[in-house]
């Protein structure tokens, strides 16, 4: 089995290796396949000696399974090229995530509807997955009505050049500036582009990822997105109301025996989930479970996951887990 991480040099691209390695990912060979600037560059893993290569030759060598995390208008060249010599491409950018044909995969929720003719497999956007993913196990019980969602979103998640501004900011230099105003001692309420409605393309992407992953476009979905001068995670404030009423015991033993969910919900004793603590962690965790007394059958939850584990790595690696486990590989 040969394994190719397409974009191997960045940090989501490190993240992967790092999740491979812990998860023990069984390949004969891995390429590590970067843009023309990182070609010929050397990168030790696992104790040996990996030498980056370019794209082409990386569709040369046809491997079965590339995780991609080089943004979109790469994946948008190159997945089809990887697809034409049979490779399943695992996608981290947005290129593919609506597009009809695609399937936009949490393999918790919809790993099944993977095909064996699935060459493109869309992996969510990072604030997307861990919301889904939490509430999947109520929507099971529930039904949803209605998301209303604030999100507190890590520098991590803009790249590396945005923790650099962070930092360099932090150490009283001159920052490169990669986004439009300061962020250490900040906050933005403004993540990606602005579109035509008033909404940001990140809060656009919750909305319309949500009712895909979810197959339901009956769901209503309403989101602010900020970016906060932290690193661990990105963290939500989540708002739903569900069809039935609930009961919170009930809400809390679902969610306790989600798969890839942790509940840290015991705010007498300050125990809540926070990026500090989900850093480096696989898994979406889930606290501040209260009931909105301001109207029926709604529950306030907040929600934390590293964004470059389940967010991006975790879950584009659990896919490829998937594909192998299910013969398809
Ligand atoms: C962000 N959602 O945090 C993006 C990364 N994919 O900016």
């Amino acid at each position: 089995m040969k394994l190719a991480v397409v974009g191997a040099t960045g940090l989501v691209g490190s993240e992967i290796l790092e999740v491979l390695d812990e998860h023990n990912f069984p390949y004969d060979e891995l390429l590590l396949v970067a843009s023309e600037r990182s070609v010929g560059k050397q990168i030790e893993y696992k104790g040996k000696k990996h030498t980056v290569i370019g794209l082409a030759d990386a569709v040369a060598a046809k491997p079965e399974i590339a995780i991609f995390s080089a943004g979109g208008s790469t994946s948008l060249e190159w997945a089809p090229k990887f697809a034409e010599v049979g490779t399943f491409v695992i996608d981290n950018s947005s290129a593919w995530r609506m597009d009809p044909t695609k399937k936009l995969v949490v393999p918790e929720i919809n790993a099944k509807e993977i095909t064996a003719s699935d060459k493109i497999i869309a992996n969510p956007n990072c604030s997307t997955i861990q919301m889904v993913l939490a509430l999947e196990p109520l929507r099971q019980r529930y039904g949803i009505k209605r998301i209303v969602v604030s999100t507190y979103q890590s520098v991590t998640g803009t790249g590396k050049a945005a923790v650099d501004q962070m930092m360099a900011e932090r150490a009283g230099e001159v920052p490169q500036m990669v986004y439009p105003h300061k962020i250490d001692m900040n906050v933005l309420p403004h993540i990606d582009v602005f579109q035509p409605n008033g909404y940001t393309k990140e809060e656009m992407k919750m909305i319309n990822e949500t009712k895909k992953i979810f197959g339901d476009n009956s769901i209503q979905v309403t989101s602010t997105t900020v970016r906060i001068p932290t690193m661990g995670g990105h963290s939500e404030a989540v708002n739903v109301e569900f069809k039935q009423d609930f009961d919170l015991a009930e809400v809390r033993s679902l969610l306790e025996s989600a798969p890839g969910v942790i509940v840290q919900d015991d705010p007498t004793n300050f125990i809540y989930p926070m990026p500090i603590t989900a850093h480096k962690k696989d898994e979406v965790f889930v606290g501040r479970l209260r009931r909105d007394e301001s109207q029926p059958n709604t529950l306030n939850m907040w929600i934390v996951a590293d964004n470059l584990r389940k967010g991006a790595a975790t879950n584009a690696v659990q896919i490829a887990e998937y594909l192998l486990e299910k013969g398809l590989v």
